[in-house]
C-alpha cells in the first residue's frame, strides 16, 4: 500500500509526513502478516512501521540486484546478492528502537559484517566515514570508520530469519544494532568511504548523526509503544 493511500484512508495531509520520523507516528503502516495491510493502520499495534520517504520503490531480486563498495579505496567491488549470500555471516538479537519511541524487543538480523566489506575493499588512509545510499535513489545514512566497523553493523540479509522483504529494504538493507533505526537504511545499493561524514537524509533535518540507542535526539525518556 503506497504512503499516499494510506495518508488518505486516515484523512491526514501529506505535509505532516514530509517533517520527519516524530511526525510520522501514528500515521506509519506496520508490516505485518495482515495481507490487507489494514491492522498495520492501528497506531500504537506494537509491531514495525513502515516507513519510506519515497513514494514508490523498484523491486531488486537476486538477478539484478548490486551494492558497490567505492570511494576511497584500494578495490572498488560490485557484489550481487549471490556474492553477498557466499561470505561470512553473522547473526545478531537486538532491539530494534525508532527514534519516535516504538520499538521491537529482540529481533535477530543476520548477514555480512560491514567490516568484512571494509576490509575487503581496502580502506585507503584518508577515509573517516562511510556513506550509504539507496536504489529508492533518495535516502542516504552515514556512519563513521570507526562506528561503521563495530561488531553490531550488518549489511543484513535476513530479517526475523528470512529473508529481508521489500518492505523491509530488501534484498539488502543496513542494520546498526546500536543506533537509532533510521540508521539503517533500507534498500542498500552503495557504500563509499569519504574523506568525511556526509550526514544522512534525516540528519539534515536536524537528527543525530550519531544516534546511539538512549543517548541521542533528546527522546532518551521517550515513551515506548
Ligand atoms: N531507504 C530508507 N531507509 C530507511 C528509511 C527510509 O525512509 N528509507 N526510514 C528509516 C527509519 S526512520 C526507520 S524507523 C526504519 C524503518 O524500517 P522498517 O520500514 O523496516 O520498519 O528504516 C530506516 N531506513
Ligand atoms: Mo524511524
Amino acid at each position: 500500500m503506497g504512503r499516499r493511500v494510506v495518508l488518505g484512508m486516515l484523512g491526514l495531509g501529506v505535509a505532516g509526513v514530509a517533517a520527519g520520523p516524530y511526525l510520522q507516528r501514528g500515521v506509519e503502516n506496520v508490516v505485518s502478516k495482515d495481507p490487507t495491510g489494514l491492522a498495520g493502520l492501528l497506531p500504537g499495534g506494537g509491531g514495525f512501521r513502515y516507513y519510506s520517504v519515497v513514494d514508490s520503490v523498484p523491486t531488486r531480486t537476486a538477478e539484478n540486484y548490486t551494492l558497490t563498495v567505492d570511494g576511497l579505496v584500494d578495490h572498488p567491488v560490485t557484489y550481487k546478492l549471490a556474492d553477498l549470500q557466499a561470505m561470512r555471516q553473522r547473526r545478531i538479537v537486538h532491539d530494534v528502537q525508532c527514534v519516535t519511541g516504538w520499538r521491537v524487543p529482540a529481533t535477530p538480523f543476520e548477514g555480512v559484517p560491514l567490516a568484512d566489506l571494509l576490509d575487503a575493499a581496502g580502506v585507503r588512509s584518508g577515509a573517516t566515514a562511510v556513506r550509504f545510499s539507496c536504489f529508492d535513489g533518495s535516502y542516504t545514512e552515514s556512519l563513521t570508520l570507526d562506528q561503521a566497523r563495530q561488531d553490531g553493523v550488518l549489511v543484513a540479509l535476513k530479517m526475523q530469519d528470512a529473508p529481508v522483504n521489500h518492505a523491509h529494504g530488501g534484498p539488502v538493507r543496513l542494520y546498526v544494532a546500536p543506533m537509532y533505526f533510521y540508521k539503517s537504511a533500507k534498500w542498500l545499493s552503495g557504500i563509499t568511504l569519504t574523506p568525511t561524514v556526509q550526514t544522512g537524509y534525516w540528519e539534515n533535518y536536524g537528527y543525530d548523526v550519531d544516534a546511539w540507542v538512549g543517548r541521542s535526539n533528546g527522546r532518551d525518556d521517550a515513551p515506548t509503544g
